[in-house]
């Protein structure tokens, strides 16, 4: 055993960046545990622990085999206490007693339910948990209950955009949008990021960069691509966010949940995409289209690496990438921008980015963490 064991950890990183992390997941059991545990504790605002499962998860996506026993995992990096209890019982009784009873929890599933919901975070679902509603039907049957725009299309559309987007799917909206973005000019650039672009079969959304190399014409593009789709009758909802991205104010110091680009947060009318049976039975079968979730962002074609390295993801892989640059480098690295000290790092590719930072380069389908 001690042999195996060797080769299973001799060369894990703390760090998801220096990790290759393909879809294959041996070691589902523990991380879907870990999944749980982590969002209970993100519904709870603990962030610490929080992301100390989600490390732990990401490193042991990375393994090549599964973890057979409890001297394997000494050696393994993000590890602690608790994960570590958490594993050896799910070694010794098959499930997490932990992990059970909050699966069975009815403020942990009320929360669930209610962050499914596109714009309900924790601190809405908190909200109305407090009030005591516990349903779908308290909420909308509450009328001292305001929901904004975002969250009235997030139950609107609940049942199709709850429902995982395909990679077909994904291939559809792509010629959607190259075809609404080329109208507008020739020279328009499309690259599909996030989950789809580290070869994910199926997505919660479809992410894509859209600009032009014409600098500062990116900006303009978005509402006009946006335009386009509205007059094709196929936007269904758009959250746009015009550009406050500002050359002048980097480095950004302070890490923000959003970049400055200018994006927009949309769902599509998705012709010829059969529904079968979605949640919501408003919604029902026999359409012939689906609701999807899209995002878009423009930015400026001199900061276009950094803006594909940040959006083709995993939210882990970012987080280490950052945390890398930083720990490791003495530099700050954000969608924008990579920043040495006193100067900014130029890059026409993610593998300069790589570069930059000292890094083997990661392929996308290999950022998986
Ligand atoms: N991203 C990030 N931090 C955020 C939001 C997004 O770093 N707070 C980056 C990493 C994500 C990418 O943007 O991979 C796209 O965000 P998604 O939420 O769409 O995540 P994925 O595409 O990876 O997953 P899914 O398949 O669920 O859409
Ligand atoms: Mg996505």
């Amino acid at each position: 055993a001690e042999g195996s064991t060797h080769t299973l950890m001799a060369t894990v990183s703390q760090y998801a960046c220096q990790r290759r992390t393909t879809t294959e997941n041996n070691n589902k059991i523990f991380t879907d545990a870990f999944e749980v545990l982590a969002e209970s504790y993100e519904f709870n605002e603990i962030e610490g622990r929080c992301l100390a499962f989600r490390r732990a998860a990401s490193m042991l996506k990375s393994l090549p085999r599964a973890v057979r026993c409890l001297g394997e995992m000494q050696d393994l990096p993000c590890l602690g206490e608790h994960t570590k209890a958490v594993m050896e019982e799910i070694l010794q009784c098959g499930c997490s007693f932990e992990v059970k009873k909050l699966l069975s929890d009815e403020r942990y599933q009320t929360f669930k339910l209610f962050t499914s919901v596109f714009g309900v975070g924790p601190k809405t679902a908190d909200k109305w948990h407090r009030r005591g509603l516990r349903s779908f039907s308290d909420i909308l049957a509450d009328r001292s209950i305001h929901l904004n725009r975002m969250q009235q299309s997030g139950f609107l559309h609940y049942g199709d955009i709850s429902r995982a987007v395909s990679k077909a799917e994904a291939r559809s909206l792509r010629n959607i949008i190259d075809g609404a973005a080329r109208a507008i000019t020739p020279a328009a650039i499309l690259a599909l990021t996030g989950g789809f672009s580290r070869g994910k079969e199926f997505g919660h959304d479809v992410d894509f960069i859209v600009t032009t190399p014409e600098l500062g014409r990116e900006e303009s593009l978005l509402p006009e691509v946006i335009d386009g789709l509205k007059k094709q009758g196929i936007l269904l909802y758009c959250d746009y966010h015009a550009s406050t991205f500002d050359v002048a104010k980097l480095p950004i110091r302070r890490f923000e949940a959003m970049d400055h680009f200018a994006k927009c947060f949309l769902i599509l009318r998705l012709e010829g995409s059969r529904v079968e049976g979605g949640l919501n039975s408003a919604e029902g079968d026999g359409r012939g289209w689906r609701a999807v979730r899209v995002d878009l962002v423009s930015p400026p074609m001199d900061h276009y690496a950094f803006a594909l390295l940040g959006w083709t993801g995993s939210r882990q892989f970012e987080r280490d990438l950052r945390r890398f640059a930083g720990a490791k480098r003495g530099m700050l690295l954000d969608n924008h921008a990579l920043y040495d000290k006193t100067k900014f790092l130029a890059a026409e590719t993610e593998k300069d980015i790589f570069a930059h930072l000292g890094l083997e380069y990661i392929e996308p389908w290999q950022r998986n963490a």
